[in-house]
C-alpha cells in the first residue's frame, strides 16, 4: 500500500519537473515539498470528491496540482506539456478554467480566506464535507491569514483543515520561524485551533496517521496540520537550497534529476488502474467515517 503511494510520489515528482522544464518557468521546488502531503490526501481515502474541497492557497504549486489530476487519470498526462502556454487551462497558478479548481489562487493568503468562506457555506447548506487548504510557510506571514485564523475559530469552523508546508524557505532565504514547528503550533493554538504535527512531511505513514487523527477529532475547532518538509525534496541539488524558488531546471539538469529519481524508485511498476479505483471509493474512507461516528456516539454517553 505505502509502496504504491511511494511510486505515485515518484511519478508526480517526474511530472512536476518535466512540465516546468518544458515551460521553462514555474515553481518545481515549491511543488516538490508538498508531494507526500497531497498524495496521501488524494490517494489514501481522505479526500472525498463528492463533498470536499481542496484549495492550493500556495497557488504557485500548480504543477503539483496538475500532476495529481494527471495521475488520477482526470486529465491526459500529455496535457501537462501545455503548462503555462498561452491558451492552456494549465495556467501558472490555478484558475477555475481548470475543471477541478473552483477558485483562482496565487496571491498568497487569499485562498485560505476563501477556504474559510467555503467551509462556512458548507455548514449553512448542511453539507458534511470538509475544506482542505494547502498553505506555504512564508505565505502565513500574510496578515490576511491571521484574520481568517481568528474568524475560523470564532465560528468554530470544524470542517476547515489547513495544511502548512513548512519547508523553511520562502521566495528568498529562510522564513522568520524556519523549521520551528512548535512556535507555529503555539501561534495557532493561541487562536484556539486544534493542531497536529508532522515531523517528517515526506513520511507517508506518519502523514497518514496524523490525517487520521485530525479527521477523527471531534473538537469543534478548525484544524491545522503543521508539516516539516524539505523544499525541492527528491532531487539532491535542489533539496533545501536557497536560490531555486520559481526556477525551472534546464534540460541537462532535468536529465540528472530524473536519473536520481529513477535510482530511488523502489518499484518501477506504476499501477495507474488500481490508483484510480482507490480514490473516493477507498475502504479506508468508509472505515474512517464509521470510526468517526463511533467516537461521536461514545462522547454522548461520557
Ligand atoms: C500576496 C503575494 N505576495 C508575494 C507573492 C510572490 N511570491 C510567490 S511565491 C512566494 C514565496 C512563497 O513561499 P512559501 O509560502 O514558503 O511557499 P514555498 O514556495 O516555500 O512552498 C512569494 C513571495 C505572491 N504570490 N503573493
Ligand atoms: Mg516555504
Amino acid at each position: 500500500m505505502s509502496e504504491n503511494l511511494k511510486n505515485i510520489c515518484q511519478k508526480i515528482r517526474k511530472l512536476i519537473l518535466t512540465s516546468t522544464t518544458m515551460a521553462q518557468s514555474g515553481h518545481p521546488t515549491s511543488s516538490l515539498s508538498a508531494v507526500e502531503l497531497m498524495t496521501v490526501l488524494f490517494f489514501s481515502g481522505f479526500f472525498n470528491e463528492k463533498n470536499d474541497e481542496v484549495i492550493f492557497s500556495k497557488g504557485h504549486a500548480a504543477p503539483l496540482l496538475y500532476a495529481l489530476y494527471a495521475v488520477l487519470g482526470k486529465i491526459d498526462e500529455k496535457k501537462l506539456e501545455t503548462l503555462r502556454q498561452f491558451g492552456s487551462v494549465l495556467e501558472g497558478h490555478p484558475t477555475p478554467r481548470f475543471p477541478y479548481v473552483k477558485v483562482a489562487t496565487g496571491s498568497l493568503g487569499q485562498g485560505f480566506s476563501i477556504g474559510l468562506g467555503m467551509a462556512l457555506g458548507k455548514r449553512l447548506l448542511k453539507n458534511k464535507g470538509r475544506v482542505f487548504v494547502l498553505l506555504g510557510d512564508s505565505e502565513i506571514s500574510e496578515g490576511q491569514v491571521w484574520e481568517a485564523v481568528q474568524l475560523a475559530s470564532y465560528y468554530k469552523t470544524e470542517n476547515l483543515i489547513a495544511i502548512v508546508d513548512i519547508n523553511r524557505l520562502g521566495q528568498r532565504g529562510q522564513t522568520m520561524l524556519g523549521w520551528d514547528v512548535l512556535s507555529y503550533q503555539k501561534r495557532f493554538e493561541s487562536f484556539s485551533w486544534k493542531t497536529f504535527l508532522v515531523f517528517d512531511g515526506h513520511n507517508l505513514d506518519e502523514i497518514k496517521k496524523v490525517y487520521q487523527e485530525a479527521l477523527l477529532s471531534i473538537e469543534k475547532k478548525p484544524k491545522v496540520i503543521l508539516a516539516k518538509t524539505i523544499k525541492g525534496k527528491g532531487v539532491s541539488f535542489l533539496e533545501d537550497k536557497d536560490g531555486w524558488h520559481g526556477k525551472a531546471l534546464s534540460k541537462d539538469e532535468l536529465e540528472k534529476a530524473l536519473e536520481e529519481l529513477e535510482q530511488n524508485q523502489d518499484d518501477k511498476i506504476f499501477e495507474k488502474d488500481s490508483v484510480e479505483k482507490k480514490l473516493f471509493t477507498d475502504q479506508s474512507q468508509k472505515n474512517l467515517e464509521i470510526k468517526n461516528l463511533l467516537v461521536r456516539l461514545k462522547s454522548y454517553f461520557n
